[in-house]
């Protein structure tokens, strides 16, 4: 369904007096209108003239609130026929929303990116001039906050009843610089010009509760009533940002959490004589949604994200309950109480445990607010809710202390050990007797400080557990959960994650999308599936040959971003656009093997010195990613990739043979330049311990070919592109647990004399000239432990990676790869994801404003 582009009447809400209607008698899509409200916007919302302007800020600005107008009225209708069409809601949580720019996209899915490119160039602006303008709104670390995202596109493009629920941030994740090949963080001020996307709802605000008691007392009619007393209190107040869908009219709301001082509050501490106290105290509360923690798979255990994670899901629930009983209300239901439907018309995803908390905070809601008995409490909570893990890695499981929890939470401590009790109770009588299976299942863990598993707190309170790849949803089943599987094996289910094309490649690669869109027509942008019709011109030379003139432009672009950013470093650099762009981006991580790329890009440097005549595949090697920034192995991962940088791009043996290089601050606006123009894509985990993937996907959708081990999506990708058209290495799931207990990392560096060589060079300072062990740590972790066994995977990678050049050699068969990876990424749309969970966890239909 387009969007209305007639004459359009704003109805007066009933209950209100007095005339609301207006007409608009001109087309709101059209560049003249769309040039009018700009100049309008400039003039009247930011008080400047356009002869006056001297920054683009102030443009953008106007041409964003200029897009946003032409959302609002579709925001309005969808939101009311939820009401009226009775729909039932998802609610996607997640402490990480990872956006990115808005601009592009939201003129794309209006349909409305030509005329606003008309419209700017009348007023003497281009486009791309103004979309440098707009700051990445980065609410997330890594995979798990960009899924969010690609997640509530889908979720309207499907006109799915849906919203994304999380923490407005006033700092996002850091910006990364590097200076002299280290990562400095600089905080990420994203909101200091105000964001023309947000729309605050000053009045709609809601009370979080923190620390306190729980009392507890008998009432009149013999009821046990608890209340939780001598609380702290701090408001939350809701921010919503408009998502639509792709030219169907629908829009959804993202709706995100800041943290206020209560006005109660400020007023009894001010006035009890203590004013820098009470400024100290004010500043504490509004603390809560300050910055995002810049940690992914290693979580921090700090009181401050404890409560980001319980004011976030107290506000949502509270929004949640208010909404179902607004649409109770237009919708009465006579049989039944009033919570009697409430399963029935809200399903909440908890994306990872990060909204664990949902599960007390929603019984407590429904006991102590809503007076409801525990077992209805306990059926709606364990219907509404669904878990989503993303992990397998121990140590990345959340598990608070007992003690911290219940000083910040009181009430809710008390309602996870009723819970668990009332659990152990039913594994007892399934398992009589196997202490240990309950000591392995329990939501706390005994030995030591007791702590809550949250992992064990989501499945125990969900009806759905899904894993995000299936590799991933079987390792969770066969080791990490088994005996939850044991006792409700319907509960667990996969969903392969996936990317929405919208994005990934309609906006950051048009002149791909253009020519596919020739081929095939554009059916594929809301219907991935239909990239399919691409194959039988995988073969044409013609269109083979305009295949590699997109990749080429692309590359020329992300070539001058290189140099441009390698100058402001005092490093100039220019890569061979004929070498092939070998990019490994994604956050900085061990088990992830940033490293064993690295080792790859000194093998071929050390053979370029020995035979300097010798013919070789060009190679630029090209890495991006953050590190957490109190991840040391991490940050010398960086350094060190830098330092090679330095060595094998100023060695003029090399000449443009090869390149490594670095660049900095990868962010969602940087990967929309890096995945079009890349050739290869480094996807090199361990195998069995990345859960999915998603950037895999994005490199394939832009016709780069794949690297990887068995890990994660990957598998899935060789499945659907046919193991001919995909490079495979490295060790399988099952022989990298087979090997651990004994793995002795140094006999396989004793036994290849290349790998000898790398690890010799980096401990004797070939890389660190005038501090020799500035990388000793980096080889003994490798010869003593290599957790991630990349010493063990280092012969296998190195020998595939030959394959490579040699395949790159040939541009016919390696373009024809390339088609055939576009072609048959259908699967990997989260159009598709979003389906499957819709379908079979969520069980929510379209629905048309
Ligand atoms: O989630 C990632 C996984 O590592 C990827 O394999 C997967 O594709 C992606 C989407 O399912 N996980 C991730 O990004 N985790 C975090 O960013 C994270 C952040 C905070 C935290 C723990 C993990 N406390
Ligand atoms: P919420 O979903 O209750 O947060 O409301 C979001 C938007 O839905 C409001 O701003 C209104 O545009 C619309 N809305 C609110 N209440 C009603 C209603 O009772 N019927 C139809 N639409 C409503």
């Amino acid at each position: 369904m387009a969007i209305q582009r007639s004459t359009t009447t704003a109805k007066a809400s009933p209950e209100r007096t007095g005339t609301w209607a207006t007409t608009n008698t001109v087309d709101p899509l059209s560049s003249d209108s769309i040039k009018e409200s700009i100049v309008r916007h400039l003039q009247f919302t930011l008080a400047e003239l356009p002869k006056h302007v001297d920054n683009k800020w102030e443009p953008y600005v106007s041409m964003a609130l200029a897009v946003r107008d032409r959302l609002i009225e579709s925001w309005i209708q969808t939101q009311e026929s939820y009401y009226h069409q009775d729909a039932k809601r998802v609610y996607y949580l997640s402490l990480e929303f990872l956006m990115g720019r808005t601009l592009g996209n939201a003129m794309l899915n209006l349909g409305i990116t030509e005329a606003c490119g008309k419209a700017l160039s009348d007023l003497g602006y281009t486009l791309e001039d103004l979309r440098d303008a707009e700051w990445d709104a980065g609410l997330g670390n890594g995979g798990l906050g960009r899924l969010a995202a690609c997640f509530v596109d889908s979720l309207a493009t499907l006109q799915l009843p849906a919203y994304g629920y999380g923490i407005r941030y006033e700092y996002g994740i850091f910006h990364q610089r590097i200076v002299n090949g280290v990562q400095v963080e600089v905080p990420d001020t994203w909101l200091e010009y105000g964001n023309p996307w947000e729309i605050p709802r000053h009045t709609d605000l809601f009370s979080v509760k923190f620390y306190g008691r729980v009392h507890q007392r008998q009432e009149p009619n013999g009821r046990l009533k608890t209340d939780w007393v001598d609380f702290e209190e701090v408001l939350a107040m809701p921010y919503d940002t408009p998502i639509p869908g792709y030219k169907n009219g629908t829009v959804n709301t993202l709706r995100l959490w800041a943290a206020k001082a209560s006005r109660d509050f400020d007023f009894r501490n001010f006035n009890s004589g203590d004013y820098r106290g009470a400024v100290e105290q004010k500043m504490r509360s509004e603390n809560i949604s300050k910055v995002l923690y810049p940690n992914d798979n290693l979580p921090e255990g700090k009181e401050l994200r404890l409560k980001q994670e319980y004011f976030f899901v107290s506000a949502t629930l509270q929004d949640v309950i208010r909404r179902y009983k607004k649409q109770q209300k237009l919708h009465p239901n006579p049989d039944g109480g009033l919570f009697a439907r409430f399963a029935d018309r809200n399903a909440l995803q908890l994306n990872d445990t990060h909204p664990a908390l949902a599960i007390p905070e929603l019984m407590r809601l429904l006991l102590d607010v809503e007076g409801l008995g525990w077992d209805e409490a306990w059926d709606i909570t364990q219907n509404t809710c669904g878990y989503t893990n993303h992990t397998v890695m121990p140590e990345a499981l959340e598990r608070w202390t007992v003690s911290l929890m219940g000083r910040v939470l009181p009430r809710h401590l008390q309602l996870i050990y009723e819970i668990n009790e009332r659990f152990l109770r039913t594994v007892r009588a399934r398992f009589p007797g196997d202490d240990a299976r309950c000591r392995r299942m329990s939501i706390i863990e005994e030995g030591g400080e007791q702590r809550v598993r949250m992992a064990n707190l989501a499945i125990v309170g969900s009806h759905s557990v899904n894993g995000v790849a299936a590799l991933h949803s079987q390792i969770l089943m066969e080791t990490v959960f088994p005996d939850f599987v044991e006792m409700w094996p319907k509960k667990f289910n996969n969903k392969t994650n996936g990317i929405t094309q919208r994005r990934w490649l309609l906006k950051s690669n048009p002149k791909l999308s253009t020519l596919i869109t020739g081929a095939i027509g554009d059916g594929w942008i809301t219907d991935l599936f239909q990239l399919k019709k691409l194959m039988p011109l995988a073969s044409d030379a013609a269109f083979q040959e305009k295949w590699r003139a997109v990749k080429r432009a692309n590359k020329e672009r992300l070539a001058l971003e290189i140099s441009a950013q390698y100058k402001k470093r005092g490093a100039p650099l220019t890569v061979n656009l004929d070498s092939m762009f070998d990019c490994q981006v994604k956050r900085l991580h061990e088990y992830k093997r940033q490293l064993l790329n690295a080792l790859h890009a000194i093998t071929l440097y050390n053979r370029i010195k020995a035979n300097p005549k010798g013919v070789y595949t060009p190679r630029t090697i090209l890495f991006a990613g953050k590190a957490a920034p109190g991840y040391h192995q991490a940050k010398l991962i960086i350094k060190l990739i830098n330092s090679i940088g330095d060595v094998v791009n100023n060695d003029s043996d090399v000449g443009d043979r090869l390149k490594v290089v670095f660049m900095a601050d990868y962010r969602v606006s940087l990967a929309e330049k890096i995945f079009p123009a890349s050739d290869l894509s480094e996807q090199i985990s361990t195998a069995g311990t990345e859960a999915s993937g998603t950037g895999n996907m994005k490199f394939s959708l832009n016709g780069a070919l794949t690297i990887g081990t068995m890990d994660g999506a990957n598998v899935e990708i060789c499945e659907e592109v046919g193991a001919e058209n995909i490079f495979i290495f490295g060790m399988l799931t099952e022989e990298v647990r087979a090997l651990q207990g004994k793995y002795r990392p140094a006999q396989w560096a004793e036994q290849n004399a290349e790998l000898h060589q790398v690890l010799e060079m980096i401990s004797n300072g070939s890389f660190s000239p005038g501090e020799r062990d500035l990388f000793k740590p980096i080889v003994d972790s490798l010869l003593h432990h290599d957790e991630y066994m990349l010493l063990a995977d280092y012969g296998s990678y190195i020998a595939c990676q030959e394959k490579v050049s040699l395949a790159y050699r040939d541009p016919t068969t390696w373009t024809k790869k390339s088609i055939l990876n576009v072609a048959q990424m259908g699967k990997f749309s989260t159009d598709r994801t979003i389906s499957d969970y819709a379908r079979e966890i969520w069980g929510v239909t379209p629905v048309r404003p």
